[in-house]
């Protein structure tokens, strides 16, 4: 591959409604597209997925926008790259900034793969034709009403229901729900809202029978989810503190959990993904695609690695009107009784919309050789 042209696009896409995660409130997945050309006139698309805030992680739309229009793509832009797993050679002075990277590492797998005339899945190595997913569900105001969306999303077909928690809306919202639904796959994800002094709120939800509890403590703290899984018989599983495979094996060293929620963009890109499922499954520790709300752009490329052997649970990957009455990308991502279908066409599957993709879009930005 040699990429002649890089553009950049802040898009806007409003949210069907608001999504309260316990750091944030949003009304629009405010993201960025990136789409590569190759010399031969192929097209690669990628996503930016942090938020317009650096609150997930340290990543935000406008701080990557420039680091990619500036510092990241003019080290991509006409060169020539083999594989994409070569392009952090090009970028290697770039401390982290894992999701700006992603979305170049998928951007030139989209193209990678279009070039073999093979579908993205198979390129990466996948086996699946169709991948499981769950829901995420927002914090809400009441455990009432928790359990109305709930009931709403088990009636669409959903069967793994994942509730956004926090202190003070967690023993009470989860225990609502599964008195309602006793045979529910149930989990809760903290977002590192909880301390190494909350041990009893994080202790009370055992009896709950989760699936598991995602990321009770704040990223770094690898060491006090040691700590806390030695203390309860629910599984941890760690999102925001997996962001590379020495972090993986870090926490496989220490016990820290025994489920990785994988984020395509939070580790760097499919090419890291793909190892870090392979280390995880090797030392027993089981995955799935997590998400970041995302565009079907992002959201494609969450169902091809979805398909590696090491994904063994339910997915965040949603089909698109979860969060979106209008998708960027054409068809939406549909769900077929809790599977959603992996594409066959070549590349990432789908056809950018080029309507929504206009209309969304606030920004461009090109680089060129
Ligand atoms: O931690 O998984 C998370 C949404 C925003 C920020 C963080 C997270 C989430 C989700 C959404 O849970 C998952 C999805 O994209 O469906
Ligand atoms: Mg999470």
């Amino acid at each position: 591959m040699k990429i002649v042209e890089a553009t950049l696009r802040k898009v806007d896409i409003p949210l069907r409604n608001p999504f309260e995660t316990s750091f944030l409130r949003m009304y629009a997945k405010k993201t960025t597209i990136l789409e590569l050309k190759d010399e031969d006139g192929t097209f690669g698309y990628g996503e930016f997925s942090a938020f317009n805030l650096p609150f997930y992680n340290e990543e935000f739309r406008d701080g990557g926008f420039d680091l990619l229009s500036e510092l990241i793509l003019p080290k991509i832009v006409g060169r020539e790259i083999k594989h994409p797993d070569d392009m952090y050679d090009l970028i290697k002075s770039i401390r982290r900034n894992n999701m700006a990277k992603s979305a170049v590492n998928c951007a030139l797998w989209d193209i990678y793969s279009k070039q073999q005339n093979e579908p993205l899945a198979k390129a990466l190595g996948g086996t699946k034709s169709k991948v499981e997913v769950g829901v995420s569900i927002g914090v809400q105001k009441s455990p009432e009403q928790l359990v109305e969306v709930v009931r709403g999303y088990l009636n669409d077909g959903y069967k793994r229901i994942k509730c956004k928690i926090k202190p003070g809306k967690d023993y009470d919202y989860l225990a609502a729900v599964r008195a309602e639904f006793p045979t529910v796959q149930l989990m809760g994800d903290a977002n590192s809202a909880y301390r190494p002094d909350d041990f009893e709120l994080l202790k009370r939800l055992d009896p709950l029978n989760l699936i598991m509890i995602e990321q009770p403590l704040e990223p770094g703290d690898l060491l006090y989810h040691a700590k806390l899984q030695k203390q309860i018989k629910t599984p941890i599983c760690l999102d925001e503190s997996v962001t590379s495979l020495e972090d993986t094996d870090k926490m496989i060293e220490l016990g820290s959990g025994k489920i990785i929620n994988i984020k395509v963009s939070r580790v760097g890109g499919l090419s890291i993904a793909k190892k870090i499922q392979q280390r995880a499954m090797e030392n027993g520790i089981k995955c799935w695609c997590g998400g970041m709300i995302d565009s079907g752009v992002a959201r494609a490329e969450n169902i091809a690695i979805a398909t590696l052997p090491g994904y063994v649970l339910a997915n965040d990957i949603a089909p698109s009107i979860r969060y979106y009455d209008r998708d960027i990308i054409t068809p939406m991502v549909q769900m077929n009784r809790a599977f959603v279908d992996v594409p066959e066409e070549a590349g990432i599957g789908f056809d950018i919309d080029w309507t929504n993709m206009n209309e969304f879009t606030l920004e461009t930005k090109k680089i060129t050789a």
